[in-house]
């Protein structure tokens, strides 16, 4: 606060402003402000965010500059080859909301994204490729179109594909939180590709089915499943849709699911993915988790605040928190899309707004 001029109310006669303004240039000098003219922007009636909502269209404004980035830089030299989503109200935090960063990550093949890991978590959302893969603490796993793959905090994790097309996945991380909380660490692996220590289908077959090692004690709070393939969460949505009623404000929506626990996929990231039938038009409904939405399949068209976008798959909306969304589906349409929600629930922080439903 050091040199900064306080606002004084408008109303407050002048006088007294100067004497006020007087009192708090001399505080400031030492590192003191007066609480009692910003408590009502600190502590606010209601949330107040600088993130603005926003859509990146894939085919139009996304794919183009990250395989042109392709040309310019290797995954292995650029350590990871990403375009950072970010939003237009937060200029130059590499935040698309304001505790959460987003990507699109791109691996051409032949390429190796090499090992290394964080405190971060972070997930990935596959938008374009077949095959590829993420290793995570020595097993790998396959990732196709629509595939969740998490790669949960100081885990060990490289990419690499050795398909014959380039494999493109929006990466969701909780850079801005650990940022916040001046609690980030990363080291690199030895080498750039780490040592298969399990055999693929591991993970999936010990945790997937309803099932644990009788003694397994989880060693991390992240989910033990580190993919969720879209074969299986399409199938669910299609069940879900047949034998249910849609929600108003969310069609037939499912959340990913922690075996170990019920609760989210990573500690402070959730993830979601609903099916809107075809014509269905939401109610409005906001709720204090911002949330990055990517297309999966069908187009329409949303309403986040007062702005209106189209969408098509792979295009990627940010709605920002307390701020109401709608959406139209022209066709039947898939939403993936994940939040802070993990750790706002666990600090008592979330609430929803339904709009009267
Ligand atoms: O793949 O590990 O988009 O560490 C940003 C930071 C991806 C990753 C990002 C990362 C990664």
């Amino acid at each position: 606060m050091q040199g900064e001029t306080v606002n004084l109310s408008p109303m407050t006669p002048s006088a007294d402003r100067v004497k006020r303004q007087a009192y708090y240039d001399r505080i400031a000098k030492h590192n003191l402000a007066p609480l009692w003219e910003s408590l009502s922007t600190l502590v606010s009636e209601k949330p107040n965010t600088p993130a603005e909502p926003a859509r990146w269209s894939y085919d139009q404004t996304v794919r183009a500059p990250l395989m042109e980035a392709g040309e310019l830089i290797t995954a292995e030299e650029a350590e990871r080859r990403v375009l950072i989503l970010e939003n237009p109200g937060l200029p130059g935090t590499a935040s698309i909301t304001h505790s959460l960063y987003a990507g699109v990550q791109l691996v051409l093949p032949g390429e190796v994204a090499p090992a290394h890991r964080h405190t971060q978590n972070a997930l990935r959302f596959v938008l374009e490729g077949k095959g590829a893969h993420t290793a995570v603490n020595g097993e790998r796993t396959a990732m196709y179109p629509g595939d969740l793959v998490i790669t949960p905090a100081w885990t060990w994790h490289d990419h690499g594909n050795e398909t014959d097309t380039p494999m493109v996945w929006l990466d969701g991380l909780d850079i801005p939180m650990v940022s916040f909380f001046d609690a980030s660490f990363a080291e690199k692996f030895d080498t750039a590709v780490q040592a298969e220590t399990r055999p693929q289908g591991d993970s999936p077959a010990r945790y997937g089915r309803n099932l644990a090692p009788v003694d397994w004690q989880p060693e991390s709070p992240a989910s033990p499943i580190f993919n969720y393939p879209y074969s299986e969460t399409r199938e669910t949505l299609a069940t879900f849709a047949t034998n249910d009623v849609p929600d108003p404000c969310h069609g037939h929506k499912l959340r990913y699911v922690n075996p170990a626990d019920g609760g989210h996929v990573t500690p402070t990231m959730a993830a979601f993915m609903q099916l809107l039938p075809v014509g269905f038009k939401s109610t409005p409904y906001r709720s204090t988790d911002a949330s990055v939405v990517s297309v999966v399949e069908g187009t329409g068209t949303a309403i986040i605040g007062n702005q209106t976008y189209t969408f098509a798959p792979r295009d990627i909306l940010v709605v920002p928190s307390w701020t109401s969304v709608t959406w139209h589906a022209a066709s039947e349409t898939i939403l993936f899309s994940f939040s802070d929600r993990a750790a706002q629930t666990k600090l008592n922080l979330w609430r929803e707004d339904r709009a009267g439903q």
